[in-house]
């Protein structure tokens, strides 16, 4: 592996956003592709996040510094992608849902989809199911994703699948869904295609649902 990739890897699973932000261009001035540096840096270590984490190695505290560090890559190396024309492993819609502020682990989850090389768009909180539709036709995304961190909102998932439906977009995309009081039972009760109890879980879903392995 060339010594900046080593150096990128180390940084993420450190933290380090600076030796991230200042390793990224030295890889790309040494001829690597922004492709390389993508997915032998940046991908290739918050994958090993997600290990540590499954691992129990980890916590969310440092997989929130990771991805806080991997993404001051991303963001240097994004122009160099669009540029190159290297596609996203696909196209995220994200959102807390109606009612619902909480938003640290569904960025989390936006963080850690990046990380595995998606795009993510972020609707933010209190997101209505019209807005998720409305946004859907917009983005045109692959996977919508719900989270919900209280039980009170909960049906605002099964709202945002009926208003997805409503609208004839329900076919043309793959729902998933997570936060606290989620289960699987109940994302299978409300239709939707796939529950994830982590972030990391939550890669291996979307991963599934687009059919990478
Ligand atoms: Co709130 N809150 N809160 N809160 N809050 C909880 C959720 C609660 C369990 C605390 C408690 O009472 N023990 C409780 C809910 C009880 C229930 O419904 N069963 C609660 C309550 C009651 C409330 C208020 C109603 C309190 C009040 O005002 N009376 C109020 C509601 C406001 C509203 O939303 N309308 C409220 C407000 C707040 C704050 C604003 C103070 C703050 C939110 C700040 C913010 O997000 N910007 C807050 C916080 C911080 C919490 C706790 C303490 C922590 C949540 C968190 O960020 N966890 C929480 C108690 C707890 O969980 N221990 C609590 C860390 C985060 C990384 O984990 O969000 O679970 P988590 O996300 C994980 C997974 O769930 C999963 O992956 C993430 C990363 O691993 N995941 C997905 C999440 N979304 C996913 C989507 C996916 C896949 C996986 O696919 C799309």
């Amino acid at each position: 592996m060339h010594q900046t990739l080593e150096k990128i890897f180390t940084a993420i699973l450190d933290g380090e956003q600076a030796a991230v932000t200042e390793n990224v261009p030295a890889a790309l001035e040494a001829g690597l592709s922004p492709e390389t540096v993508l997915k032998e840096g940046l991908v290739a270590a918050m994958t090993e996040v997600g290990r540590r984490f499954e691992a129990g190695e980890y916590f969310v505290p440092e997989m929130l510094a990771a991805a806080r560090a991997m993404q001051g890559g991303l963001k240097l190396l994004k122009p160099r992608l669009v540029q190159a024309g290297v596609r996203a492993a696909g196209k995220i819609l994200l959102g807390t849902v109606a009612g619902d502020m909480h938003d640290i682990g569904k960025t989390l989850v936006g963080m850690m989809l990046e990380g595995a090389g998606f795009e993510v768009v972020d609707l933010g909180t209190d997101v209505k199911p019209e807005a998720f539709a409305e946004a859907v036709r917009e983005h045109q995304p692959d996977i919508v994703g719900l989270s919900s961190l209280l039980t009170t909102t909960m049906p605002g998932m099964i709202f945002t699948v009926q208003a997805l439906t409503e609208a004839g977009l329900r076919g043309q995309v793959k729902v998933m869904v997570g936060g606290a009081p989620v289960t699987a039972a109940f994302a299978q009760t409300i239709g939707a295609d796939g529950y994830a109890p982590d972030a990391s879980a939550a890669v291996k879903l979307a991963r599934s649902l687009v059919g990478e392995a």
